[in-house]
């Protein structure tokens, strides 16, 4: 039988040999000692990538929001969030269960909030309310589409933050496919927000890791909080050294995989039954709407070797990745049409 075409998540991508090497050769040392080079390295060149002054290496993407959700605010104070965010939606409650943050969520459309929406959520001074603490943003925007705002889109919202000394966190969970698709350096859209969070262990195909980046001083204090959360760990460098490679090598090859997206969306979208929103493909993800229920498609799908994500009633996710080739992206279509045609 042959493997089946996993389009469930970037997440499942597997380390490249040279990351394997990479890892097996790593100079080690105790990381909460500060002690392991490695970590040091990829932190170093995290840091410069993002155009931050400091990095640190975590072992998920959620505890980095975390962290940096446990930096920036008080118990109490108030986060702006978007309501189909992943640090509002996806972290298990995070913020308010971790930081004592409660959430102000805003509607978006497909991931992208309107400076005048921040203006109007931010808090008046009064002795009933909570403290504005945080704006939280995502880009690219994952339940959006993988859709990606504009540098000057990013620094609008930023900027009606900072007006009012609220500092700004990017979940930049996917910041290279984001600044891939635009053709601008990852710093760009780092640029206006205090700390930004990146994976390694996405469509970059670590086996593990993320980072969070931003001020020397303020990172010196989010390793406190990585501590309090468990992700202090010890000789990291044997994971950090896949993400040196994947910094190094990794990041132009994103272009496939959106190449790949694209390609998947415009098959799909021919398909009767099938919906899809095109301009929202923007990057490595395909998301279709179908008016029968998306657990019941995907086990369909499933059953001809082709894995995708049922991420809400009647809406499922493609998310292209290094493993599955232009021939895997052709299957899927194949076998989607050949699912449709029974129905
Ligand atoms: N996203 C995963 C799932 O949790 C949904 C995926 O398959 O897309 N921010 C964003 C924007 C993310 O998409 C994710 C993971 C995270 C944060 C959390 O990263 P991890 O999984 O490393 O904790």
């Amino acid at each position: 039988m042959t493997a089946p075409v996993d389009l469930r998540s970037d997440t499942v991508t597997r380390p490249t040999p040279a990351m394997l090497r990479a890892m097996a050769a790593a100079p080690l040392g105790d990381d909460v000692y500060g002690e392991d080079p490695t970590v040091r390295r990829l932190e170093e060149l995290a840091a410069e990538r993002v155009g931050k002054e400091a990095a640190l290496f975590v072992p998920t993407g959620t505890m980095g929001n975390q962290v940096a959700v446990l930096t920036h605010t008080r118990r109490g104070d108030e986060a702006v969030v978007d309501v189909a965010s992943h640090i509002y939606d996806a972290e298990v409650g995070g913020l308010a269960l971790l930081g004592g943050v409660q959430a102000r969520p805003l509607e978006s459309r497909a991931g992208r909030l309107l400076p005048a929406q921040i203006e109007a959520a931010v808090r008046a001074d009064d002795v009933h309310y909570p403290h504005t603490g945080l704006l939280c943003l995502e880009n690219p925007h994952n339940a959006g589409g993988g859709t990606v705002a504009l540098p000057e889109e990013v620094a609008a919202l930023c900027a009606v933050a900072h007006q009012r000394g609220i500092p700004v966190h990017l979940d930049g969970a996917r910041i290279f496919n984001g600044a891939v698709a635009l053709g601008v350096p990852a710093a760009a859209l780092a640029a206006p927000a205090d700390s930004v969070m990146f994976c390694l262990s996405k469509g970059l195909c670590c086996p593990v890791g993320s980072l969070v980046a931003g001020p020397a001083a303020w990172i010196a204090q989010a390793r406190r909080m990585r501590k309090l959360l468990g992700g202090g760990m010890r000789q990291a460098g044997v994971l950090a050294a896949a993400g040196i490679v994947a910094l190094d090598t990794m990041v132009g090859r994103l272009a496939e995989d959106h190449a790949h997206a694209r390609r998947l969306a415009e098959g799909l979208a021919e398909l009767p039954g099938l919906r899809i929103d095109l301009p929202t493909v923007q990057t490595n993800m395909v998301f279709v709407d179908t008016d029968l229920p998306a657990d019941h498609v995907c086990h369909e799908l499933a059953a001809r070797g082709v894995l995708a994500g049922a991420v809400g009633r009647n809406r499922i996710r493609f998310v292209t990745h290094k493993d599955v080739s232009a021939a895997g992206i052709e299957s899927a279509l194949r076998e989607a049409s050949r699912t449709v045609a029974g129905w």
